[in-house]
């Protein structure tokens, strides 16, 4: 089987990006050792823990894997980037958050390719389905597979049609010709590191202190999704009106400028600048209800109001106050924390 059969064949499952890599461990996976040892994973446990082992080789996630078939779905849509929004009585939530969760649909189309992939092989093929949360370095295999290169903002980037994209894996026991890594494309642009307002974008990756990686303790998406506890005073500010994740580094990427956008309904936007006075006052069953099926519910309800009061206080309106008076009334300590840090922001 070569790779356009396979390219062929993830095409008619939906995935606009497909390729091959050897399912090998990877020259970096060091790098991931030092980056998670310098702190940079923050409180993320399941890239510290045992599971960081597991990322050294896919043969431990199937033994039998000798290919991977990396995919790429696109998730970008025709509205605004967070560089072109203003309106400071809105909140504003991450491009890949804006419709369905991609776990479920990712995998219902890798479902489709593995079967295809049986039909075509016409052998008996064993076969593992990996969606972001398997522990699997999945930008580097996407890049092996020649999906994209690697950002200085870390994300992979498809010459011809951006970085808006969803990954996700099928390690099979085929042998598939292997497919060959682009070469990276970023050249003397420093936008994404000059854009980032926590300064996220530090020295340091595979290639040493010239490269660049991601310090996840200062990143807004970090803060926004996966901290559970207070976020630290000082980067309050800097995260301005996100409330679940961040796109700037993204946004700024001259490679984004002609990015394509998806048609299908899967992955069409629901919400994107919720009003904060709306985002405020829900209950957690409204939040749950409001945010059903989508990314957003990652952050959960305490986190999530946690945010709309830093969005709040950042964005400094006098009618906000009588919201974050509630809010620094509620039992859950954070939450009340975090709204009087806001109403001392609103003067
Ligand atoms: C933990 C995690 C995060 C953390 C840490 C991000 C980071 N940059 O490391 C946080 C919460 C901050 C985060 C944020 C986001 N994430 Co995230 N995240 C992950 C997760 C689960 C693991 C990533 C990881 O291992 N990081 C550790 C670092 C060391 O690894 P890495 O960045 O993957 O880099 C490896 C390779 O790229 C390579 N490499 C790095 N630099 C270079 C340079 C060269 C020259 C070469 C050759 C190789 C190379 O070496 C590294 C391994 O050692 C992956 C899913 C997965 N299983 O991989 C999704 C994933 C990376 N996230 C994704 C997305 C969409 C996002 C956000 C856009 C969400 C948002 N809007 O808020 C942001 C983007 C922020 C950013 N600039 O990275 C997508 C990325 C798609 C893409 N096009 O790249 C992934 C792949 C999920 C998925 N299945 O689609 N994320
Ligand atoms: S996602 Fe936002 S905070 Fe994180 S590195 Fe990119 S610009 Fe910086
Ligand atoms: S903004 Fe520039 S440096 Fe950053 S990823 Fe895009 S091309 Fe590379």
């Amino acid at each position: 089987m070569t790779g356009d059969e396979v390219r062929a064949l993830a095409g008619e499952c939906g995935f606009e990006l497909a390729g091959v890599a050897q399912a090998v461990p990877v020259a970096e996976r060091e790098w991931y050792h030092e980056w998670v040892a310098a702190g940079y994973a923050g409180e993320m446990r399941y890239l510290a823990d045992r599971r960081a082992d597991v990322r050294n080789d896919p043969r431990n996630l199937l033994p039998s894997a000798r290919s991977i078939v990396c995919v790429g779905k696109l998730y970008n849509a025709p509205w605004p980037y967070s560089t072109q929004f203003d309106s400071s009585e809105r909140a504003w939530i991450s491009r890949y958050a804006w419709g369905g969760d991609y776990h479920d649909e990712m995998r219902r189309g890798l479902e489709r390719l593995d079967a295809l992939l049986r039909q075509h092989a016409g052998a008996p093929v064993e076969s593992k389905i990996c969606v972001d949360t398997a522990p699997l370095l999945e930008r580097s295999y996407a890049r092996m597979a020649g999906l994209g290169w690697i950002g200085k903002n870390t994300c992979l980037i498809n010459q011809q049609s951006g970085s808006w994209y969803f990954l996700g894996e099928l390690l099979v026991s085929l042998e598939i010709a292997p497919d060959t890594p682009p070469p990276g494309r970023c050249g003397t642009c420093s936008r994404c590191i000059d854009a980032c307002p926590t300064q996220a974008i530090v020295p340091g990756g595979p290639e040493g202190e010239q490269g660049h990686t991601v310090d996840s303790r200062l990143c807004i998406s970090y803060l926004t999704i996966e901290l559970r506890g207070a976020v630290p005073e000082e980067l309050r500010t800097a995260i301005g009106g996100h409330v679940f994740g961040c796109d700037i580094c993204q946004d700024v990427c001259p490679w984004n400028r002609r990015a394509s956008a998806t048609g299908e309904s899967a992955y069409q936007p629901r919400e994107c600048a919720p009003p904060l006075e709306k985002i405020a006052a829900l209950t957690e069953e409204e939040f749950r209800a409001m945010f059903h099926g989508t990314p957003v519910t990652r952050a959960r309800y305490r986190g999530f109001l946690r945010n709309v009061a830093i969005a709040m206080g950042n964005r400094g309106l006098p009618q906000f106050r009588a919201p974050l008076e509630k809010l620094a009334a509620s039992e859950d300590p954070l939450i009340a924390e975090h709204a009087r840090w806001a109403l001392e922001q609103l003067g």
